[in-house]
């Protein structure tokens, strides 16, 4: 298929105004009546209608009530004599589709008896010839028939204004959407489901409908979704001023879907993973995560539907602000300063382990892509992730209220519209023309068309004649494909000074600068390097650089370890002095993965200490700290991931990363012992289960604790902890502790591991979510001597395993393949192999979701022999495939360039 550019735009040359749709729902031939008004845009040269289709039976097409001359173009129904004029015309197209062999899961199909859809990006065009594209508004109505005790709730999108009986025992239904839409948003849901309602009255004056519908059996699952969307509701009108637009609000969930979830108009389609929560089934990240996907759903009502994108090269215009607006609505309703805190490192933990590595790898694009073979590929942490964090950069430089007079603008223009990422940070910065923003406007806008992350290097010289500290930051940023020239980014960087032997905040005034001191401050960085001179400092003082992380760069800076101490022991910005702990560990890491006189003995373990006793004793302080909130400790506590370590250096031994950090880790274990027993006993529950910041956190510490008793109690064969976590497996009062315990057991190798998943399988197995986690744990669990590749391979059998079903192809192909570098990266190339053939065999059925497996190989240039050959070899057989999708092309097409 030829890349689609995004320099080729042209507006519609056709309007399409309404859309009076009519379903007979079958699952084996559905029909579909689409009955369109459309007229010609007038700025638009003449020319042909076409529309798109893609598996789709055509059996009439129909002008102002006649028959009319149409010819296919590939995909393209093109209508050639079309009356001329401006006048509107009515069009009438009748086809047929086969949602019961949709395994795609794009367009119409049906899961469990149910049907549901998905369309965006093009997945409309699986259900009607239609302009797919995002800039075509549209008014739909649409009337969905069935057969009444087969499907007896019907779903689309708006209010519904009619229903009824039928003869044969069908029914319908008719809805209208008061609100236009691109047919992305379209949605339609038919089956036997139940709903938790909720009435609700806006700060308006307005009543609403809340409805969650899920399978019957499932009801009792949905008390913290719905929660979550009352949340939502209130806090994007506190925040943003933005009320709920519609008279009922519905969330369906589905167990078969690609993503997380859809926010079509009124009617966001969900997986099952992200509404479905009891405290016996979900562990407090699930808990976390449906809250801020629920959010995210529902912010995208106006990021998003309201204001919509031009075409998809905009993309983050909707996606990265509203993970910006979902993160900012999680660190809201955390609360605590801290637990803002943990929320903000959790995120960045999430961009520098799979957005950098993106961003450096054969994939990277700019957060606006300039060209796609295939959209669906780029639903990517750069567009998401990345792109949030340009949103937040222009937060801060604009402030809270200055972001919020922005958004109020932007709404104010575009209302009603398909615009694009320029428009928007237009509209931020006219909204506040003083800010550092408005003034660096044209140049900060490189963050949308720049791949790559910049790297910002900051070297400090203190002088003590004169008392002074002078910092220079310097930026630079490597070639990406097709750029291999970048210019400076405009990049705030937030920073204090702290005193080397007391660790107090120190007062940062610059050089001839008059007015309040404060001490954080926020840099403009634009030029390529920069240098500020602060004064009347005493001594040379511990930098604190790129507080809260406020931009997404790589920061080179050169501390030496007793600086790192302090800054972990008392800098006053949480995320650097967790980054401090970070980089102490990391350093520690590289320097035994490059010494060769570190040699794993028998049992590929290190013979010597890895960690710095001085390390081990800061841990120590971290852990015991009376201060510090428990789920600070745990992210300070958990080193870094072997992925992150592997970013970090130019040739990977994916063996070698996996066993250095495997040895910190023992250490830790071994030299904390009776620590981690505190922190056990410390951090149990009392009282009954609450998915809160606060008890979620102690839930972490304590399980990591139990994690390193275990694996300390394996090293020392003593069956005292692996007891107490079988112990505690057994009796957990929730998920949480429970897969916790399970976890300690898999994970550090105990014999208790086996009878335990037994167990869990037998007590969960009419639970599809968490018979997920039970394929995941041991997809995912440490290698030894080359066992895992074997479970997976014996899981793959099971009889509750289907690649049909996306969740499932994940927890266990994804687990081992994207989140097991230790036992994936095999020097035989067996887990490559194996690879290769899920890609293939999954692009058979579900080419969105074979692609995104097709990314676990991305970063294999990096790798070591003998590595890097076979994963090349394993990446040419995928590529020399005839029948590929155009996802699975272009990923494997990048990988090979
Ligand atoms: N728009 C696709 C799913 C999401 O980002 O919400
Ligand atoms: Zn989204």
């Amino acid at each position: 298929a030829p890349a689609i550019h995004r320099a080729d735009y042209q507006a519609p040359a056709w309007w399409i105004d309404t859309v009076d749709l009519t379903f007979d729902l079958d699952p084996a031939k559905t029909r579909v009546l689409n009955k369109m008004r459309l007229r010609r845009n007038p700025d638009v040269a003449a020319q042909p209608l076409r529309l798109d289709g893609e598996a789709l039976n055509l059996a009439r097409v129909m002008v102002n009530g006649g028959g009319t001359s149409f010819k296919m173009d590939g995909n393209q129904l093109v209508l050639e004599n079309l009356p001329e004029g401006a006048e509107p015309f009515d069009l009438e197209i009748f086809t047929t589709c086969a949602p019961a062999k949709n395994t795609q899961l794009m367009g119409l199909y049906v899961s469990q008896g149910t049907f549901f859809t998905q369309c965006e990006a093009e997945g409309f065009r699986r259900i009607t010839y239609f302009l797919d594209r995002p800039d075509v508004m549209a008014s739909y109505a649409v009337t969905l028939r069935a057969d009444k005790a087969q499907y007896p709730v019907l779903l689309s999108n708006g209010n519904l204004v009619d229903s009824g009986a039928l003869e044969d025992g069908r029914h319908f239904a008719k809805w209208v959407d008061p609100h236009k839409k691109p047919c992305y948003l379209f949605a339609l849901v038919a089956g036997k489901l139940v709903a938790r309602e909720q009435k609700i009255k806006s700060r308006s004056g307005n009543d609403h409908l809340l409805q969650v519908y899920v399978r019957p059996g499932d009801l009792g699952k949905t008390e913290h979704a719905m929660n979550a969307l009352m949340h939502s509701v209130t806090w994007d009108e506190a925040r943003f001023g933005l009320p709920l637009d519609l008279e009922r609000f519905m969330i369906v969930a589905t167990s078969d879907f690609n993503m997380g979830a859809m926010e079509n108009k009124g009617l966001n389609i969900f997986n099952t993973k992200y509404v479905l929560a009891s405290e016996a089934t979900a562990t407090d990240t699930d808990f976390a995560n449906i809250e801020s996907v629920v959010g995210h759903e529902y912010f995208h009502n106006w990021t998003g539907n309201r204001v919509t994108c031009r075409d998809w090269f905009q993309l983050s215009l909707k996606e990265g602000l509203t993970v910006f607006r979902d993160q900012e609505f999680s660190q809201d309703l955390a609360g605590s300063p801290s637990a803002r805190a943990v929320k903000r490192i959790e995120d960045v933990r999430v961009l520098r382990t799979a957005q950098f590595p993106e961003d450096a790898g054969p994939m990277a694009h700019p957060v606006r892509p300039d060209s796609y073979i295939e959209i669906n590929n780029f639903y990517t942490v750069t567009i998401y992730e990345k792109g949030a964090e340009v949103v937040r950069m222009q937060h801060n430089l604009v402030s809270r209220e200055g972001f919020a007079k922005g958004m109020k603008l932007y709404f104010e223009r575009h209302d009603g519209q398909a615009v694009t990422c320029d428009d928007f940070v237009q509209a931020i910065a006219d909204a506040n023309p003083l800010s550092p923003l408005a003034q660096h406007l044209p140049q900060f806008k490189r963050w949308y068309s720049q791949a790559g992350t910049p790297r910002v290097r900051a070297t400090g010289h203190y002088d003590a004649a004169t008392r002074s500290y002078a910092l220079t930051l310097s930026q630079s940023c490597a070639p990406t494909p097709g750029q291999s020239e970048k210019q400076p980014f405009v990049i705030p960087v937030e920073l204090g000074l702290i005193d080397a032997s007391t660790g107090a905040a120190l007062p940062l005034q610059l050089a001839n600068e008059a007015g309040a001191v404060t001490t954080s401050r926020v840099v403009v960085l634009t030029e390529a390097s920069q240098t500020l001179t602060f004064t009347n400092l005493d001594a040379e003082p511990v930098p604190s650089v790129l507080r809260g992380f406020s931009a997404p760069v790589v920061l080179d800076i050169e501390y030496t370890d007793a600086q790192l101490l302090t800054l972990l022991a008392h800098d006053a910005d949480a995320f650097n002095r967790w980054e401090a702990g970070q980089r102490l560990a990391l350093r520690t890491a590289i320097h035994a993965i490059a010494d060769s006189e570190q040699q794993t003995g028998a049992h590929g373990r290190f013979d010597r200490n890895i960690l710095s006793p001085e390390f081990v004793e800061a841990m120590r302080s971290v852990l015991r700290n009376p201060a510090l909130d428990a789920a600070f400790k745990e992210l300070v506590l958990t080193l870094p991931s072997e992925t992150y370590i592997a970013e970090q250096l130019d040739v990977v031994d994916p063996q070698r990363i996996h066993a250095v950090r495997e040895a910190m880790r023992e250490q830790l274990a071994l030299s904390l012992q009776p620590d981690w027993a505190w922190a056990w006993e410390q951090h149990q529950d009392t009282g009954g289960y609450r998915p809160d910041p606060v008890s979620s956190g102690r839930r972490a510490l304590s399980g990591l604790a139990l994690h390193m008793l275990c694996i300390a109690a394996q090293r020392a064969g003593d069956g005292v902890w692996p007891g107490k976590a079988y112990q505690r497996f057994k009796v957990a009062a929730n998920m949480t502790d429970r897969f916790n315990a399970l976890t300690a057991l898999v994970a550090s190798g105990s014999e208790l591991a086996a009878p335990a998943l037994a167990r869990f399988h037998t007590l969960f197995k009419d639970e599809p979510l968490v018979i997920d986690k039970w394929f995941a744990l041991q997809a995912g669990a440490p290698d030894r001597a080359g066992n895992v590749l074997p479970t997976v391979r014996q899981l793959l059998q099971h009889p509750d395993f289907s690649l049909k079903n996306p969740n499932r192809a994940r927890s266990v192909i994804f687990s081992y393949c994207s989140a097991n570098p230790g036992a994936f990266h095999r020097a035989d190339a067996a887990g490559y192999v194996f690879w290769s053939d899920r890609v293939i065999e999954l692009d058979a059925l579900n080419p969105q979701v074979a692609a995104r497996l097709a990314r676990a190989l991305d970063r294999w240039k990096k790798l070591a022999e003998p590595w890097r050959s076979g994963a090349r070899e394993a990446i040419a057989r995928v590529a020399a495939r005839p029948d590929l999708s155009n996802d699975v092309r272009e990923v494997v097409t990048r990988a090979l360039a």
